[in-house]
């Protein structure tokens, strides 16, 4: 599962993408300046791992994952293979969650592709770029699945109506993700397709560093143009934060974020929301050995989640026996739990809330 950063050109992508991964992507003030996509694997920040580090003392300490992907800038005409477009636009499709990046920050100095800041615009670009790449897709399904329907053919009857829905809201410039579908057409028709405009998004407001915490007017503009998305719009001083990343000592960074006011990153804030847009959570193994934070799928039953750590831990699944987070920090140990009375046993149908701090019995 990644989540792939989408935008302009010159918008701040790869500061971003380096202020999220140690991993230093080339960043320059020219467009097109990323061309093959970067790849980083993310940290999850979560206290509640520096909590039971404290509890259980393990001799290291692993935190959850995620992947982030950092996609060239997409001009207007990208889908007609405009600026490489075609290319940029495969590297979206393979992710599963857009993190959109708009320019909310005025600065004469690095160019804006379309002349000025207007972030709304620049939405609108980059959105209709994805529609149009799926009314690409959209057609060639037609194509196909027309003439089965004409000789009577209940199924392709049924995926054509839904087809003919995509078609009209793309066209009126409609992403995918808008539009309802009952369940059983959703799975069937819309989910296989694997529209670009029906993966989930959240939009990041890179703003300069005054207004980290506050917004500002682009903010604003971009708050109101999207709020009947049911999107995240996050607010990130994406290069001032990239800068205090750069700098070894965490008491010092710690103190240049608390002058522009955030007692925590805004790319920590955006980790977690990423992680949370690609559907995923978090259960804990906690042992002497290792503290460790997995990843699951939300809705994940105790024998995938058991998986996560080897298949043979799947296969073999005998039984779970599972703390939930909360109370092991108030009994503050696995054997205080014990004697409450709170750990409980759990089969395979036992479905993993986050923070449950598990151990799996199986047999192989
Ligand atoms: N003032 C200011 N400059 C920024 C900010 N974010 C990025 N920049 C600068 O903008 C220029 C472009 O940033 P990049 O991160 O390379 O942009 P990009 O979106 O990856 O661009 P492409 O790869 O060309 O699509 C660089 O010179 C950055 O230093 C910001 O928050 N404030
Ligand atoms: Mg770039």
């Amino acid at each position: 599962m990644k989540a792939g950063i989408v935008g302009l050109p010159n918008v701040g992508k790869s500061t971003l993408f380096n202020c999220l991964s140690n991993a230093k992507a080339q960043s320059a003030n020219f467009p097109f300046c990323t061309i093959e996509p970067n790849i980083g694997v993310v940290n999850v920040p979560d206290p509640r791992l520096q909590k039971l580090e404290a509890l259980v003392k393990p001799e290291r300490v692993l935190p959850a994952t995620v992947e982030i992907v950092d996609i060239a800038g997409l001009v207007k005409g990208a889908s007609k293979g405009e600026g490489l477009g075609n290319q940029f636009l495969a590297n979206i499709r393979e992710t599963d969650a857009i993190l959109h990046v708009l320019r909310c920050f005025d600065n004469d100095n690095i160019v804006h592709v379309d002349g000025n800041i207007n972030p709304i615009r620049d939405k609108e670009t980059i959105d209709m770029e994805l529609q149009l790449k799926d009314l690409e897709t959209v057609d060639k399904k037609l194509d196909k699945v027309k003439r089965a329907a004409k000789t009577g053919n209940k199924d392709a009857q049924k995926e054509e109506a839904v087809l003919l829905k995509i078609k009209a809201a793309l066209e009126a410039g409609t992403s995918v993700r808008a539009l309802d579908f009952s369940e059983e057409d959703y799975l069937d028709f819309v989910k296989p397709s694997q529209f670009i405009t029906d993966k989930p998004v959240m939009y990041v407001c890179n703003v300069d560093e005054g207004a980290a915490v506050t917004g500002n007017k682009y903010v604003d503009q971009v708050k109101e143009a999207v709020k009947n998305e049911n999107a995240e719009v996050l607010v990130l001083a994406v290069g001032t934060e990239a800068d205090i990343n750069e700098l070894d000592d965490y008491e010092e960074r710690q103190m240049f974020l608390s002058d522009i006011g955030l007692d925590e990153p805004g790319s920590s804030k955006l980790i977690r929301a990423a992680y949370k847009l690609l559907n995923q959570q978090t259960y804990f193994t906690a042992g002497v050995k290792e503290v460790r934070a997995w990843t699951i799928d939300i809705g994940a039953t105790a024998p995938q989640a058991a998986g996560v750590i080897h298949t043979d831990f799947e296969k073999g699944f005998i039984r779970a026996e599972v703390i939930a987070y909360d109370d092991y920090v108030h009994y503050g140990s696995e054997a205080k739990v014990k004697e409450a009375g709170k750990m409980r046993v759990e089969g395979k149908n036992y479905i993993v809330k986050d923070g449950d701090v598990m151990h799996f019995l199986f047999n192989v």
